[in-house]
């Protein structure tokens, strides 16, 4: 079983979430997808990451805006990787957000993405998986190769472009 928890800190993260929860999914991986704050739900999100392994899950990613510590405080009670996924927020276009994710002081850290990096949040969580899961190995090479032949293709209609 490969399994990743989505944690958001609101439901007003869900746009962005959608997107990390999709690629998941094309991969075939199990995904678990909650809504749990490390301020209003502190309780809960303390209990779900102190269980998480217990629970069959392998990799966590935490998607919160603002004061963004949901990551650090789920990192802060499992030692599975977390991810933190960094959303954009109304008034510092999500500064805010990556700053108090990706500056966990030492002991406890957290892979941050970029902000609003839904699809690099899941190809992270998928390349720690791949460590042990083999066919998620392959499945990310043939992800790479289309990637690649893509943006070929695209170059190549500038080459060929007749002005
Ligand atoms: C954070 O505060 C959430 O992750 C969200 O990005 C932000 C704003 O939450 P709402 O006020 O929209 O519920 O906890």
């Amino acid at each position: 079983m490969k399994k990743v928890a989505i944690l958001m800190g609101s439901h007003s993260d869900y746009s962005v979430v959608e997107k990390t929860e999709k690629v998941l999914k094309d991969f075939g991986v199990d995904v678990e997808v909650r809504v749990m704050s490390a301020h209003r739900t502190p309780m809960r999100a303390k209990e779900f990451a102190s269980s998480a392994e217990e629970n069959g899950i392998e990799v966590i990613i935490g998607a919160a805006g603002k004061a963004a510590h949901l990551p650090g405080v789920l990192a802060a009670f499992t030692t599975l990787p977390v991810i933190g996924l960094p959303i954009k927020s109304s008034t510092m276009d999500g500064l805010d957000s990556l700053l108090s994710i990706v500056q966990m002081p030492k002991g406890i850290p957290v892979a941050t993405v970029a902000i609003n990096g839904a699809e690099n949040a899941a190809l992270l969580a998928i390349q720690m998986l791949a460590v042990k899961h083999d066919d998620l190995r392959n499945q990310l090479k043939e992800f790479r190769k289309e990637q690649e032949a893509a943006v070929i293709a695209k170059d190549e209609e500038f080459v060929n472009r007749k002005n």
